[in-house]
């Protein structure tokens, strides 16, 4: 994969890394990386490589206080750990702060406890894996600090600490350590104005366009946005640990700034919006989409949201603005599965959410698990009848994973055999999963989820209605990816490679 290097943006002008009152400090963040082998092992058709928002998001906000930072996608660049450690050498930094989520937690705690032997600096974790097991990951010597939840303003906090403008014991969010023991201060409260955080500092990030976002676009350059943050609802799988129960949503306006500004700055022309929940406020939806026509500005999007929030009225606002896909999480296929996931949905809103979505021409996807905790032989079958009984565009089978900051992290024992420990397993296209529900095997699991990708994706009518569906040279293009990757991925799982 060919990646531009950091801080060169064919094109584009120049940004300057910090403004001129910038502070000495210097900041390294970086993303852990994995091997290519990895991910096409786990599944080649699920590569996705995105910006790191969480990291830009901190990178942007630290940079407007002055402070000059590198961000290394160690991810993205596909990077080695031999050469991302020698890329936070390089970077002769004065503070590194990393990111994880818990399957690439070990990597990154290697890669910090060898800067630990070779650098004399302050190491800081953030993001979903720390936010979901502060005290457990801190109690590592790789990390000395750790920041839990929305972390603008609790890592600007602890640069001034380290500058010697602030004591460690009144920084709200931060964890840290006294006398070897992980200390973890009271929650901060959630940023009210979410419209006055600085956009992502993504021109500190590789070429947006070396990013591979898969299949789902319809014009390239595309890349990712937040336009919201947190989720009210109480699915027992879900780790929300970032950002938490409220949720919070920019204004339209802000939302198109953004897009215009990397439409006109960067040249993207698509945007997948990766908010938890994006339809939550619908009105705010729809204000979204009166912004985007108002300025006319000829951008497609997708997005994800809850089947309970869409009309046929603004589904098809949706669409004039530009939408074409929005992803479901629909999950199983079964009332009595999902009432026992605390979804809080029907498989009738089901049903006619994704009917809406055809009326008004948006494609729908749908997020199916199996191996959900109850889930039995018949309910994994009804999931794959239920998803192909659904005029959807897209489905994905993921083997559920009761990650840390889930409530059902916390009980999966007791519903089947939880290999806890195993981060490094904590993926859900995995041939060993790390649950396996209470009377089924790891194998069965895999396989159904096998059988559900090729019932769905293999059925003569799917593939006659993508065809009909072909407008244009990118839809053919789009498909065919979509269709090899699929293949690619059952030919190498069937030969086991
Ligand atoms: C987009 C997305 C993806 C994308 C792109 C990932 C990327 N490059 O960013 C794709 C589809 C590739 C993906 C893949 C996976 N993802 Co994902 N993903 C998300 C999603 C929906 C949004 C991420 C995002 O951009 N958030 C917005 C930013 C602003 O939030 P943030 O990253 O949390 O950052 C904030 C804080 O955490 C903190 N922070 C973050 N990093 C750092 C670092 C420092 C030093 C500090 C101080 C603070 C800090 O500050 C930020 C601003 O306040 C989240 C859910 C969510 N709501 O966040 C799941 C989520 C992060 N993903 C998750 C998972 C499980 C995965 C996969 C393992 C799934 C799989 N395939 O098996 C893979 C792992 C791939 C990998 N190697 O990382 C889980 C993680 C749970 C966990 N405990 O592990 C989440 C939380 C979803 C969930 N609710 O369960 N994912
Ligand atoms: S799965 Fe979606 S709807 Fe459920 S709690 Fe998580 S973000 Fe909210």
């Amino acid at each position: 994969m060919e990646l531009v290097q950091i801080g060169q943006r064919p094109g584009l002008p120049e940004v300057p890394q910090a403004p001129l009152h910038a502070k000495t400090l210097k900041i390294t963040m970086v993303t852990p990386p994995l091997s290519h082998e990895e991910m096409l092992n786990y599944d080649p058709g699920m590569i996705m490589v995105n910006p790191p928002l969480g990291m830009a998001y901190i990178a942007g906000y630290v940079r407007e206080k002055g402070y000059r930072v590198e961000l290394i996608d160690a991810f993205a660049e596909f990077i080695t750990e031999e050469q991302t450690i020698q890329r936070i050498l390089d970077s002769k930094c004065d503070i590194l702060a990393v990111t994880s989520v818990t399957v690439s937690h070990p990597r990154m705690e290697k890669i910090c406890q060898t800067i630990k032997e070779k650098m004399s600096i302050p190491i800081v974790i953030g993001g979903p894996h720390f936010s979901a097991m502060p005290e457990r990951t801190l109690q590592s010597n790789a990390f000395d600090f750790g920041v839990s939840g929305e972390a603008e303003e609790t890592f600007c906090d602890l640069l001034q600490f380290v500058e010697g403008k602030k004591i460690p014991e009144e920084i709200q969010g931060l964890a840290y350590k006294k006398n070897g023991q992980v200390m973890r201060n009271p929650p901060r409260p959630l940023i009210k104005d979410i419209d006055a955080i600085p956009f992502p500092a993504r021109d500190l990030l590789p070429a947006l366009t070396a990013y591979r976002p898969s299949t789902k676009y319809k014009r390239w350059p595309v890349t990712t946005m937040m336009s919201s943050r947190g989720c009210p609802f109480k699915c027992i799988f879900c780790d929300k640990s970032s950002f938490g129960d409220t949720f919070r949503g920019r204004s339209a306006k802000n939302v198109v700034d953004e897009m215009e500004m990397l439409n006109k700055g960067h040249g993207i022309r698509e945007i997948n919006f990766y908010d938890d929940n994006f339809l939550f406020d619908m009105k705010r939806v729809e204000a979204i989409c009166d912004e985007i026509l108002s300025r006319g500005l000829d951008m497609t999007w997708s997005c994800e949201g809850r089947v309970h929030s869409i009309t046929l009225d603004l589904a098809k606002k949706m669409k004039r603005a530009g939408c074409w896909q929005i992803s479901f999480g629909i999950e199983s296929g079964s009332q009595r599965v999902l009432n026992f996931i605390k979804k809080g949905i029907t498989l009738q809103q089901v049903r006619d959410a994704v009917t809406i979505c055809n009326k008004a021409g948006i494609e729908a996807k749908g997020y199916f698990q199996i191996g959900l905790p109850t889930d039995n032989e018949e309910s994994i079958q009804d999931t794959i009848v239920f998803a192909k009984s659904l005029p959807l565009s897209t489905a994905s089978f993921n083997i559920t994973v009761p990650y840390p900051g889930a409530p059902l992290y916390q009980y999966a024992a007791q519903y089947g055999d939880f290999d806890e420990g195993a981060f490094e397993g904590y993926m859900v296209a995995t041939d060993k999963p790390v649950f396996v529900t209470k009377g089924l095997t790891a194998e069965y699991l895999v396989g159904k989820q096998k059988q559900a990708y090729k019932e769905f994706y293999m059925r003569p009518r799917y593939i006659l209605h993508r065809i009909t569906k072909i407008r244009s040279v990118w839809d053919l293009q789009r498909n065919m990816k979509g269709f090899l990757q699929y293949f690619k991925s059952f030919v190498s799982r069937a030969s086991g490679s």
